[in-house]
């Protein structure tokens, strides 16, 4: 009984507490700071799960240029390209469920999204193409993604000056709809030049994160451990922002 007594009293004194702020100028401009930081939260918040501008066939570039590696240099990629990359494996690993390994044949079977996007390069080009594959969403879902997740973590066949490529994003770009595993650009099965035989599209972010030559997608709660710890070759070797939101 006491102790209710004095969670009681507590309980006025703190209501009395705030309706006195909230009666001073002080209070309520602290009050409508509290306010505006809850909408701007909310609208970046609903800016990211947003769609981004789809296009019109007659949008497309007459040529989607290839950029950063334009192929993988070793012997293990080049018998994949001779086999037409019939053995091509994506592995799904992680905080998953379970862990997966599935083949273009696989992929091919889910349910496929085709979108006519804008890619906008840091080095100061665009251009515009239709791609189509899965979402990942439905593959996280389809492996069985654990509530620890925060970041899925991208592996690609290919290495800049030694290093190995690799990108990351938060759970909001990983589920977004347009964030899809392509197989095929313009009609046609992904060139080598763009990232054959599967290659990230990540709609709501700049063109370094969109992961080409994709071996593996990796689930994970903090990417201090995935290679120097900035979530990405580009972050962790020349500075980039690992946020590279448009
Ligand atoms: N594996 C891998 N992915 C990559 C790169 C790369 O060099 N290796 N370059 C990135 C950059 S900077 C851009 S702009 C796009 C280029 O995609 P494109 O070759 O289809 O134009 O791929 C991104 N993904
Ligand atoms: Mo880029």
């Amino acid at each position: 009984m006491k102790r209710r007594a004095l969670i009681a009293a507590m309980g006025a004194m703190f209501v009395g507490a705030c309706s006195k702020v909230a009666d001073s100028k002080v209070g309520s401009s602290l009050l409508s700071a509290a306010e505006d930081w809850h909408r701007k939260a909310h609208r970046a918040l609903s800016n990211r799960t947003a769609l981004v501008r789809e296009y019109a066939r007659a949008d497309i570039s007459p040529v989607f240029r290839g950029n950063g590696s334009v192929t993988v240099d070793t012997d293990e990629y080049r018998q994949h390209m001779a086999e037409g990359f019939a053995n091509w494996r994506l592995e799904v690993s992680g905080l998953v469920r379970n862990p997966m390994s599935l083949s273009l044949e696989a992929l091919r079977k889910l349910p496929q999204r085709t979108q006519i996007t804008r890619h906008d390069c840091v080095e100061g080009w665009s251009a515009i193409g239709e791609w189509t594959g899965p979402q990942l969403a439905t593959i996280l879902e389809a492996a069985g993604i654990s509530e620890e997740a925060n970041f899925i973590v991208f592996r690609c066949a290919d290495a800049l000056g030694g290093n190995p490529y690799y990108e990351s994003v938060d759970m909001v770009d990983a589920m977004h709809p347009q964030t899809i595993i392509a197989h095929r650009l313009n009609g046609q099965s992904l060139p080598v030049k763009n990232g054959a035989p599967l290659r990230m599209r990540i709609e709501k972010q700049l063109g370094y994160k969109h992961a080409k030559y994709l071996t593996a997608i990796h689930a994970t709660s903090s990417l201090d451990d995935v290679g120097l710890g900035q979530g990405g070759y580009w972050e962790d070797h020349h500075g980039y922002q690992w946020y590279a939101g448009i």
